[in-house]
């Protein structure tokens, strides 16, 4: 039988098939390959006892995609979760969340929420984030969480996908999901319920069925991922805006930033790539050197 991972903790996994649950372990030859089965893995199962509904995890079909913090496979899409105001949009955040996307094979939807604190200081503010990411092929929702406003979208777009949101705290995700369900389900209660003595317990992981085949992934620490993986060279690959100009850099390895006849300063110039964009891949660019300046 096959089923999808849906929850873990240590050797035990809540398998999900078709509208049963199995709680599984993991068999032993795992261990000999180094490679034990995540949340959203799709895993063939044996069932050991259909009465107590336990099984055990045989093998693990191949993954689309794997993410290693926090654990987790067959992610297809990422909404991206900023709001309009309180807090205000971390434009920077957003362009590391959607490099970290490209680098792994991602699809991302960004989700400007809190649209109903419109106000004329912001109005310009909104339309530049709308244009600049719908421009290079993002799309982009805009919501009112607390009003349900613009959630049918949203939820047209999940289906049949398994979507993580990521975004800075009090942005609205909770609210999001919550009326993308249409019931209570704070996440929250469930991530960091705490035990008995009162801590927290760790942060565990979860997939959440909106539909057959449309899962919503729980992740507690995707704001926090860090880009470690991304070289500052191949940062360039990730800005999707960028492939095109790319080809007419002078300079093998050009970093676009200080070399002359560089093609994506040439389009930035002509307003083809975005001022905004081009910035901030310049901030992340020297951040990641940074970084590898400290690695030595
Ligand atoms: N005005 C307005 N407030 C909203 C909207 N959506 C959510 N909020 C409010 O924003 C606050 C934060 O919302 P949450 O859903 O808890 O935010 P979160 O992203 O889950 O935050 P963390 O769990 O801390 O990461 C709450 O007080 C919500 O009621 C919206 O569309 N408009
Ligand atoms: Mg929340
Ligand atoms: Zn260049």
């Amino acid at each position: 039988m096959q089923g999808i991972v849906i929850a873990n903790v240590s050797n035990s996994y809540e398998v999900k098939v078709e509208d049963k649950i199995y709680i599984c372990s993991a068999r032993g030859k795992f261990k000999l390959e180094k490679i034990s089965p995540v949340v959203g893995d799709k895993v063939e199962i044996e069932v050991l006892e259909e009465s107590k509904k336990e099984g055990v995890i045989l093998s693990i079909l191949p993954r689309t995609t794997y993410i290693k913090r926090p654990k987790v496979s067959n992610i297809t899409q990422i909404v991206f979760v900023l709001s309009l105001e309180s807090p205000k949009p971390d434009l920077l955040l957003l362009d590391k969340q959607l490099a970290f996307a490209e680098l792994n094979g991602i699809q991302s939807i960004i989700c400007i929420n809190k649209v109903d604190l419109k106000k004329k200081k912001n109005e310009d503010l909104l339309q530049e984030i709308e244009k600049d990411y719908t421009n290079i092929g993002y799309p982009v929702i805009l919501t009112k969480a607390k009003e349900k406003e613009g959630i049918d979208l949203l939820k047209e777009k999940l289906q049949g996908k398994i979507t993580a949101f990521s975004g800075n705290s009090g942005v609205g995700k909770s609210t999001l999901i919550n009326s993308i369900f249409q019931k209570e389900i704070t996440l929250e209660g469930i991530v960091s319920k705490k035990n008995q003595k009162g801590k927290n317990t760790t942060t565990a992981i979860r997939l959440y069925e909106i539909e057959p085949q449309s899962y919503i992934v729980d992740t507690p620490g995707f704001s926090t991922f860090d880009l470690s993986e991304i070289e500052s060279r191949d940062l360039e690959q990730y800005f999707i805006e960028f492939i095109e100009p790319r080809k007419d850099c002078e300079f093998i390895g050009c970093s676009h930033i200080k070399e002359q006849n560089c093609g994506v300063k040439k389009a930035l110039e002509q307003g083809k790539i975005s001022r905004g964009r081009y910035e901030r891949y310049c901030k992340i660019y020297e951040e990641l050197k940074e970084k590898e300046a400290h690695k030595w």
